[in-house]
């Protein structure tokens, strides 16, 4: 999706090799027909370039980002260092099982909040469901589906069959 006053929420991270993981995000953003960007920028290997997106993106409009990174994972925080809208922060799995990359995106200091979501995919998709939420404070329609996601999901576990047959 390209920048425009449509994009709601930037979906950042550190890697292409990211994108297994970070890919969940943004499918649970398309679920919930949240309009996105999706962007590789490392907090180490390309500042500058995440220092401009970060204060375009937000001069567009988008309200939340989602950053994931592994290993010294300091993206959430320096996006968070740049603008006052929430930031998400996903740690990867990485060389020391994502401890070092939760750790280096939870730990910040007073002042510079990252909200820190679980180690990999499925803190990738609460992350999407959470930048949903934010949303829906200011506009219900996210909030109304986030209810017809968790209502699908249910629908889809109650619908199992007895997993000694499946
Ligand atoms: C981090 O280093 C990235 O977010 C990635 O998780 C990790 C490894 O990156 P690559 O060496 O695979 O590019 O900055």
């Amino acid at each position: 999706m390209t920048a425009d006053k449509t994009i709601k929420v930037a979906v950042l991270m550190g890697s292409k090799s990211d994108w297994d993981v970070m890919k969940s995000a943004v499918e649970t953003l398309q679920e919930l027909g949240v309009p996105h960007d999706v962007r590789v920028l490392s907090a180490h290997r390309t500042h500058d370039a995440l220092v401009e997106y970060v204060q375009r993106m937000e001069a567009a409009g988008v309200e939340v980002f989602i950053a994931g990174a592994g290993g010294a994972a300091h993206l959430a925080g320096v996006v968070a260092g740049v603008t006052t809208k929430p930031v998400l922060g996903t740690p990867m799995k990485s060389s020391l099982d994502g401890l070092d990359s939760l750790l280096s995106t939870v730990q910040m200091p007073a002042g510079i909040p990252v909200a820190t979501f679980a180690i990999g995919k499925a803190g990738c998709v609460n992350a999407a469901l959470f930048a949903a939420a934010i949303l829906g404070v200011a506009e219900p329609k996210y909030d109304e589906k986030i209810k017809r996601y968790r209502a699908a999901k249910a629908e889809k576990i109650l619908a199992e069959p007895d997993p000694r047959v499946g």
